[in-house]
């Protein structure tokens, strides 16, 4: 019986039993294997949809996944009686490194369970209840892109174009057409032919690096992880692909391939023993969220007392490191070595022994770290990007990035400047968003701001680009393949109570495949199509140094009244005038609009396959002709003739830009911005007062078990990974909690119940849930969360720099229920 179920299982997930042996070791492996062979049996067996009768019609369709993961998968669609019945993934090439197959993970492969979802929406819908409430009744198209064209009319008329707003929404990426980017999307494209909207800028994922690092290296950069066949070292600060790039062609494969070629050490610096550790690493060293810059700040007090610096490479390649490159205008002792070896400001010595309060780390462990990364040519240093999204990320990320430019490893095979890995893609062309005409942009984050005090927004306080200030609120919210408007989105609770003011935002269009905690807020819900059921074309995300396109065909109809977007976008754009339609579509369907952009690729790139090809093949892989991407390698071989994007163009230890920053904007005693990447501790850190109430540090991380939210409602994964709250044996000791109970997590914004992981692999004082799960709460009632969705817990309060989401910085208590 077992073994039976165990073979359909896997023959349903299209794994054969000898890659799933491999898939153990390689990508996205603690997943498959986990959960194919955990499941229990009977709950196995209910979710086998039985397999219709052999027809004529029988298919086998490419597409892919294209959720936002940072990888992208293909997919091999069988279809009979116009269903999904079987998915397979990328059986091209040879399946060894280098001509690797372009396997999907359990999620991927699961992907006929959202397709053929029971609760996935049908029809159009209006809200006949308040919003939250998750009342709609079933309307026309014709109502429903009347009433959406009619109040954006009005709207436009009433406030201008400033007031509506392309809400951040990554549920589909890399595609021509389902391509959810509020900057690339048909939405877009739409408004910029009806006088443009709201711009933003900074997205949830990256905010705080993205905004910091350019005043380091005038980009954010790092080397392909491909390149870590040339390394001696890997030193991975927060970041752990193994659940955050888990395709067959993605970065976990990567790190673990070139490992293996290099025998590089790894060391995870991580508060929680990762899947990406997980017994492949060399150490883990847990430390406290948001104190890697104080880590960092002693690492680099050893390596200079210990004359393990590079100092020609600091001579010729960087400013601000010691007297003889501060710029001018910095104060004296305003260098990064006078405030490593406490003669700046501070007077305070960044000794080990310092940073051993801070971080947790005993000083003994960081002297030895110190010395493997001053020892190892080159090392292989990144960081993920859970380190930056803390309420101090800009300053963190910065810090990290000093190891290599400490140690000369930037610019070089097998080093990498401290950012996350990049990735060689092929260039696609996008269908053209044509321009925005309003200049005016707020900070991702600050949406919420930007509908109960828009006109209070200011650029020195609230990080408005474009104007001084904000002239108008957001009244129109576009919600398209997004779940940010409450789910992702800091501060549930806050989000509820502004979005429930239907004088303030009048309008939320939301364009879904499920009734998601956002789209209750909708009052057009309008049902998508998923990407495998159309016609697309999407690149590669982060792959490494291979490179991939994957060509979707339709694998089945549109199913009830479901749309897609070009439809629905051209809908609207008919109701708002023919020479917005004609603008609109140019008078191209879908097919014609994807044929004549990728005519456009193959005159730039000969070696594409051709239209008819590639859509005969499905996939198509090229390795990066430059062996692996280097960051700043021209820049390292002659800063002369190749400056970074700097105002000196150089690296930039000391930069004079965020000195005057530091200066001119309104900041809050409690927030730091600095022109060196120093330590800064911030509110709701492991040291703020508040620890008095809820002692305990909580951080989230990108799990496994879901795509953000997207796969969230999908019973076997929810089973093969449940939504859990990580906590120390001594931290549930003391609090009577043991491995399994149900337990209250709560703080000043809200309450979650959760089941209890007790577990050594996450640092006492520390405690960790997977964000991304469904809110599930009575929002007329005590708004307590049965959900276990993080976002009820954080704050919408933003990092002093990026005005970004600090979604990992918060402080809670837990109690047994
Ligand atoms: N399976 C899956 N994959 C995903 C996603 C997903 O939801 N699910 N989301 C995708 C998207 S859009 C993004 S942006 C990326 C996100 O990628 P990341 O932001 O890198 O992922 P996180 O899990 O948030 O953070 C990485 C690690 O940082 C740790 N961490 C948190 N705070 C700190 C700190 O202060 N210091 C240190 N040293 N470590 C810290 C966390 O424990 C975690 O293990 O992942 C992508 N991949
Ligand atoms: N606390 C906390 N919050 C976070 C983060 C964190 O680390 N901690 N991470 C942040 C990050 S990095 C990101 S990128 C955001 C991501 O947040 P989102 O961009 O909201 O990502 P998803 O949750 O995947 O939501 C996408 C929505 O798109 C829908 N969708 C999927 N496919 C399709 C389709 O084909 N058509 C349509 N119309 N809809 C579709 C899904 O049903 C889902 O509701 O979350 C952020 N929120
Ligand atoms: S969720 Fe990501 S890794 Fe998994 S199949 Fe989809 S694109 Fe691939
Ligand atoms: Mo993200």
């Amino acid at each position: 019986m077992k073994e039976n179920f165990l073979l359909t299982a896997l023959a349903e997930s299209g794994i054969s039993r000898r890659s799933l042996v491999k898939g153990g070791m390689a990508a996205g492996g603690l997943l498959i294997a986990s959960s194919a062979l955990q499941l229990p049996f009977t709950f196995a067996r209910s979710a086998m949809a039985p397999t219709p009768a052999a027809g004529a019609d029988d298919k086998t369709v490419w597409s892919m996944c294209s959720v936002n993961c940072g990888s992208r998968c293909a997919l091999r669609l069988h279809t009979r009686d116009n269903e999904v019945y079987w998915v397979e993934t990328d059986n091209t090439g040879q399946d060894i490194y280098g001509d690797h197959q372009v396997r999907a993970c359990l999620r991927g492969r699961s992907i006929r369970r959202r397709m053929n979802h029971p609760d996935r929406l049908k029809y159009p819908m209006k809200r006949v209840g308040k919003r939250g409430e998750g009342k709609f009744v079933r309307i026309s198209w014709d109502e429903a892109l009347d009433t959406i064209a009619d109040n954006l009319k009005r709207i436009v008329k009433d406030y201008g174009n400033e007031a509506v707003y392309i809400h951040y929404s990554s549920g589909i990426t890399g595609g021509n057409f389902t391509r959810s980017s509020p900057s690339g999307s048909l939405v877009t494209r739409l408004m910029n032919c009806y006088g443009g909207s709201l711009q933003q800028y900074g997205t949830y994922s990256t905010a705080q690096i993205s905004a910091a690092m350019p005043y380091t290296y005038g980009s954010n950069d790092g080397n392909s992880t491909s390149d870590i066949v040339n390394t001696k070292l890997v030193v991975m600060f927060g970041n752990n692909p193994a659940e955050t790039r888990m395709s067959g062609a993605g970065i976990t494969y990567h790190l673990e391939q070139a490992r293996e070629r290099s025998n590089a050490r790894m060391i995870v610096i991580d508060p929680r023993y990762t899947d990406t550790a997980a017994g492949r690493e060399d150490q883990w060293i847990p430390i406290r969220p948001g104190t890697d810059a104080a880590l960092v700040s002693a690492l680099a007090w050893v390596l200079i007392t210990e004359n393990l610096v590079d100092q020609a490479f600091l001579d010729t390649y960087c400013v601000g490191y010691d007297e003889k490159t501060l710029p001018a205008g910095a104060p004296a002792n305003g260098h990064y070595k006078a405030y490593i070896l406490g003669q700046g400001d501070d007077k305070t010595a960044k000794t080990p022994f310092w940073a051993e309060k801070i971080t947790g780390i005993p000083r003994d462990q960081i002297i030895k770290l110190a010395r493997e990364i001053g020892g190892a040519k080159p090392a292989y240093i990144c960081q993920g990007w859970g380190p930056q999204r803390q309420a101090n990320g800009e300053q963190t990320a910065r810090a990290i990035a000093m190891l290599p430019i400490l140690t000369g490893n930037v610019g070089i095979n097998g080093g990498n400047s401290g950012a996350r890995e990049s990735t060689y893609t092929i260039t696609i062309e996008r269908m053209p968003v044509l321009k925005n005409p309003v200049k005016t942009q707020i900070p991702v984050f600050m949406w919420t701001d930007a509908i109960y005090r828009g006109k209070e927004m200011t650029a020195l306080k609230d990080g408005v680009k474009g104007k001084a200030k904000l002239d108008v609120p957001i009244k129109f919210i576009w919600n398209y393949a997004g779940n940010t408007l409450v789910n992702q989105h800091s501060d549930i609770n806050r989000t509820h109570k502004i979005l429930q003011n239907e004088q303030d935002c009048e309008m939320i269009v939301v364009i879904e495949n499920f009734m998601t905690s956002s789209a209750k807020y909708a009052d057009i819900l309008l049902p998508d199509l998923m990407t495998t059921e159309q016609e697309d074309i999407v690149p590669n995300d982060y792959a490494g140094n291979m490179g991939y396109l994957i060509f979707g065909q339709p694998s089945t109809t549109p199913k009830f009244e479901r749309r897609s977007i070009y439809e629905i976008t051209k809908g609207i754009a008919q109701r708002l005038g023919p020479d917005i339609e004609q603008k609109f579509t140019e008078g191209r369907s879908q097919s014609e609009w994807l044929q004549f952009l990728y005519g456009k690729m193959l005159a730039e790139d000969p070696l594409l396959p051709s239209y008819d090809q590639l859509k005969a093949q499905g996939i198509y892989k090229r390795r990066d002709p430059d062996g692996h991407f280097v960051a700043y390698r021209d820049f390292r071989q002659d800063p002369q003739a190749h400056p970074l994007k700097t105002p000196t163009g150089k690296i930039e230890i000391y930069s004079t830009a965020l000195a005057a920053i530091a200066a001119t904007w309104e900041l809050k005693a409690d927030e730091v911005i600095s022109p060196l990447p120093v330590y800064a501790s911030t509110f709701e850190g492991w040291n703020d007062p508040l620890r008095s109430r809820f002692p305990l540090q909580l951080a989230g991380f990108h799990y496994k078990a879901r795509t953000h939210s997207t796969y969230g409602n999908i019973d076997v994964l929810q089973a093969a990974c449940p939504q859990e709250v990580w906590i120390n044996p001594l931290d549930a000791q003391t609090r009577n909690i043991n491995n399994g109970d149900w337990v209250r997590v709560f703080n000043d914004r809200g309450e979650i119940r959760i089941f209890a992981k007790v577990t050594p692999r996450i640092l006492p004082g520390v405690t960790a849930i997977g964000q991304g799960a469904w809110h599930q709460a009575d929002m007329a009632g005590d708004k307590i969360d049965h959900g276990g969705c993080i976002n009820t817990l954080t704050t919408q309060r933003p990092s002093p720099l990026a005005k970004g989401n600090p979604q990992h910085t918060n402080l809670i208590e837990i109690e047994k229920v």
